[in-house]
């Protein structure tokens, strides 16, 4: 049977990226479908095939949908297995992988929309426990060149995306990512050495921070 793979996304998104850049990892050919106000007006197939959390993105397969992007990148990993996996298959390895990819969706998401979002005190604390929760990142790096070691994997593909909202943290969180983690930077270089999936999937900086300032309009924030 041939396969039907359709991603269902918004180009900005962070969570929509790691699902690209697994499919195209594993050289999984699929329909691109965009949801294109996915804040005011989600479209009635968003709705049908994520009816709890209706969110993008929405990976479906065969007619069925996965819903969240860290659940998606695990199922493209087991169901095209064939092809170089993006998990480790040691159970330790790859708790740790999940473990860094968990404290990626919980702290960094949140901090990130905390540089646009906050004001103040607050807009200060957030900057700097951003900066802190990098650190950590950096720290968990150490001098391999991917995040699992020597080989592009999972915990990569989850953090990768942030890079192309990095100018528009600095911009309107008032601090140098280059400066402060610079180890970083160069993991993020390398990972978009791979031209065929990550520098594919990612948007240009610009136009992040042309749909944050429609956000800070949509919200009211100044
Ligand atoms: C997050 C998806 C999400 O927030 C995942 O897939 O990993 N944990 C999920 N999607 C956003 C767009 S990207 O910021 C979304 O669809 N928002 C619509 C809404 O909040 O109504």
């Amino acid at each position: 049977m041939a396969e039907e793979v359709i991603l269902l996304n918004f180009w900005p998104s962070i969570f929509g990226m790691r699902t690209m850049i697994a499919l195209e990892e594993k050289g999984v050919k699929y329909e691109y479908i965009s949801e294109e106000d996915v804040i005011k007006n989600k479209s009635s197939l968003l709705l049908q095939m994520n009816p709890v959390h209706k969110k993008i993105p929405v990976l479906i397969h065969n007619g069925k949908a996965i819903c969240e992007s860290m659940i998606q990148v695990q199922y493209i990993d087991e169901v095209w297995s064939e092809k170089s996996p993006l998990l480790p298959s040691d159970p330790y390895q790859r708790a740790q992988a999940l473990f860094w990819a968990d404290f990626i969706d919980k702290k960094l998401c949140v901090c990130g929309r905390g540089t646009w979002r906050a004001k103040g005190e607050e807009l200060e604390a957030n900057n700097k426990e951003f900066i802190d929760i990098l650190k950590i990142l950096e720290s968990e790096l150490g001098d391999k060149p991917y995040f699992g070691g020597h080989k592009f994997g999972f915990v990569d593909i989850v953090l990768i995306g942030f890079y192309s909202w990095f100018p528009e943290y600095q911009k309107f969180g008032n601090f140098s990512i280059e400066l402060e983690c610079s180890k970083l930077i160069a993991w993020a270089e390398r990972c978009l050495e791979r031209e065929k999936s990550v520098a594919k999937s990612l948007p240009d900086p610009e136009k992040v921070i042309g749909y944050v300032l429609y956000l800070k309009k949509l919200y009211g924030i100044e």
